[in-house]
């Protein structure tokens, strides 16, 4: 039996059971309880730069902050490895892998077999959202991987003021997470990031019971499993079930020159700009953007009928290529100090360096691989193209004072968007809850790259950016969608906006120049949310008059004539969209609410008009 490395810091009998169970299963050297200290932080962060697994950046240029490299095989989450096993195929739905619970279990019960021999069992207790919340959730993550460990520290929050809220019989969702590389006697990594090949990687869900397993990767979201794991596909489920939301939003917050505040909660598909979005520097005088969350929000009804949001998460797990001072300033910021990078490259001078960080590489690099980078002779790029900083949300010169509220922030926009190069105006807002609802249902992408099977320039769906991430049928989730338009009033839920930054001219140019740009649409939003904000009313909902979208400053870069193409009604193109959406529609069968058959069907009569 595995031994406790430190005391058992809870009298909650069923944690203790359950731990003991999976140690007995897994067979690690000991079991450590992780109380979420700052010592306990550096402590695993210096093991893992001895180790070698770690690289220590310089101080005087990123204090407090770590390199990893993971295995060229471990570097994004594996959708084709992630399961929905609900008891019934038809729960799973059309949009996730399912493999039944009790076969999937035997699989990887036997995976699990010793499969921590040699490392230690790390014992996470987490609470996502402000500990004590009644909108946060607690979790506990098993896991045989340090790195998971100093992670969740930062994205969540850890340790023994989360157990005192748990108690002796508090609920918690249990969360087992192995690198699935047991060690031989005497054995050690070398530095070398630990995983299993793809075939054994596991990151499975069982909805009904509410547990996640997760086998082989220690990578982001297939490892840190409050994030997608709990975050989305466990809490939407429990969601549908108690009559709230679990979203894969971002949530700002909007002031306006006379300090008046509105919150927004916004759904992208991934590379759409979202972190940017979420800690946007407005270029239009005297408004401010403020940061809540970047990624997941979590919303119930308050007592007023409005639908409160609070971010689950307590830092950002954000895509470093692409993100400098210019794109994204407060990010450059967060990730600035006490932040762990993964697959960056490295500098001479133990600072970090990306493609798309705002300036050349500094001499020669040690690229994401471990190999020496050279940009002259270089064929690859220096750092990949998912690699990640986690950073403290506390450490956002944006973030909201009120972004750890427990009570969350009420929610007057919801957004939805994709990179749609045509078709899609700039920014148009849904005639009522159901429009919006079809609006969020119809959400995609253009793709770019001959990717995923898929013809470059068709449009790939990703229903309210949900499509990895929703737990249950993507069909039922949007009937619970049109069920929470059922809970409350029009003038109490969010108005609903589909907005596109990523229009461009038939010969190629960007007619919108986006960032801190789009903070102009935003004031439009603001104002539509007050009851001013020109709009007309078309065929695809209310769009601004082509002079409502405040230009001041920026008449030179977007001339009349492209804010009348931004904001112009192709029907040509929506007749197209259309039958687009019915082949999308065609893949929910009879789990498509008739409602949105009915909204396919009237926009059809609209554009017949
Ligand atoms: O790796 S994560 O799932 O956490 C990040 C992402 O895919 O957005
Ligand atoms: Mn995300």
């Amino acid at each position: 039996m595995a031994k406790h490395l430190n005391a058992i810091p809870t009298k909650h009998a069923k944690l203790v059971e359950w731990v003991e169970q999976w140690a007995a299963i897994c067979k690690p050297e000991g079991i450590y309880w992780c109380d979420g200290s700052k010592a306990e932080y550096d402590r695993l962060a210096e093991e893992m730069v001895q180790s070698g697994l770690a690289v220590r950046l310089n101080p005087a240029k990123k204090p407090n902050s770590l390199l990893f490299r993971s295995d060229p095989s471990d570097v994004a989450r594996v959708e084709n490895r992630t399961f929905i096993a609900s008891e019934k195929q038809e729960d799973a739905g059309p949009t996730n892998n399912w493999i039944d619970p009790k076969e999937l279990k035997k699989t990887m019960l036997g995976l699990y077999d010793g499969c921590m021999k040699g490392r230690i069992l790390y014992v996470i207790p987490f609470s996502m959202g402000p500990v004590g919340s009644n909108i946060a959730k607690i979790g506990v993550e098993l896991t045989d991987s340090a790195y998971v460990v100093i992670n969740m520290h930062i994205m969540t929050r850890v340790g023994t003021k989360v157990l005192e809220v748990l108690g002796d019989k508090g609920e918690f969702v249990p969360c087992v997470h192995s690198v699935g590389k047991p060690l031989a006697e005497g054995e050690s990594d070398h530095g070398i990031w630990p995983c299993a090949p793809i075939e054994k990687k596991y990151i499975a869900h069982f909805p009904e019971t509410r547990e996640i397993w997760s086998f082989g990767s220690g990578y982001g979201g297939n490892a840190l499993l409050g994030k997608k794991c709990l975050a989305l596909r466990i809490a939407s489920v429990q969601a549908r079930d108690e009559g709230w939301m679990a979203e894969h939003m971002l949530i700002l917050k909007l002031t306006s020159p006379e300090g008046k505040v509105k919150y927004v909660a916004g759904a992208f598909p991934s590379a759409c700009g979202k972190t940017n979005l979420a800690m946007l520097i407005p270029t239009l005088k005297g408004w401010k953007v403020e940061t809540i969350g970047d990624d997941i929000a979590w919303m119930k009804f308050g007592k007023d009928g409005r639908l409160y949001a609070i971010n689950p998460e307590a830092g950002f797990f954000g895509v470093a290529p692409g993100t400098n001072m210019e794109s994204n300033k407060n990010a450059m910021i967060s990730a600035s100090r006490d932040t762990i990078f993964t697959n960056v490259a490295l500098t001479e001078d133990g600072d970090v360096w990306w493609e798309g960080i705002g300036y050349d590489a500094p001499g020669t690099l040690i690229d994401w691989k471990g190999q020496k980078w050279d940009a002259a002779t270089a064929t690859e790029k220096a750092a990949h193209p998912n690699a990640r900083f986690t950073a403290r949300a506390s450490n956002c010169p944006a973030i909201a004072p009120e972004w750890e509220d427990p009570a969350g922030v009420p929610i007057d926009a919801f957004l939805f968007g994709g990179r749609r190069p045509n078709t899609i105006p700039l920014v148009h807002q849904s005639m009522s809850w159901e429009h919006g609802v079809f609006m969020g249902s119809i959400v995609g992408s253009e793709v770019t790259a001959a990717a995923l099977d898929l013809k470059a320039g068709t449009v790939r769906r990703d229903p309210f950016a949900m499509l990895p991430f929703c737990g249950y049928n993507m069909g039922d989730y949007f009937a619970h969608w049109l069920e929470i338009g059922q809970k409350s009033t029009a003038d109490k839920l969010p108005k609903i906006f589909f907005v596109n930054w990523f229009r461009k001219t038939a010969d190629g140019r960007w007619l919108w120049p986006g960032f801190g740009d789009n903070s102009r649409v935003l004031k439009w939003i603001f104002e539509r949310c007050d009851g001013t904000g020109k709009a007309v009313e078309t065929q695809i909902g209310y769009m601004p008059t082509v002079d409502a979208i405040d230009r001041t400053g920026l008449e030179d870069k977007v001339t009349d004539a492209d804010m009348k193409e931004l904001l112009a009604l192709d029907i040509d193109g929506w007749k197209k969209e259309f039958d687009s959406i019915k082949v999308h529609y065609e893949k929910f069968g009879d789990k498509l609410p008739q409602a949105l058959r009915d909204q396919l069907k009237a926009l059809e009569q609209r554009l017949a008009k």
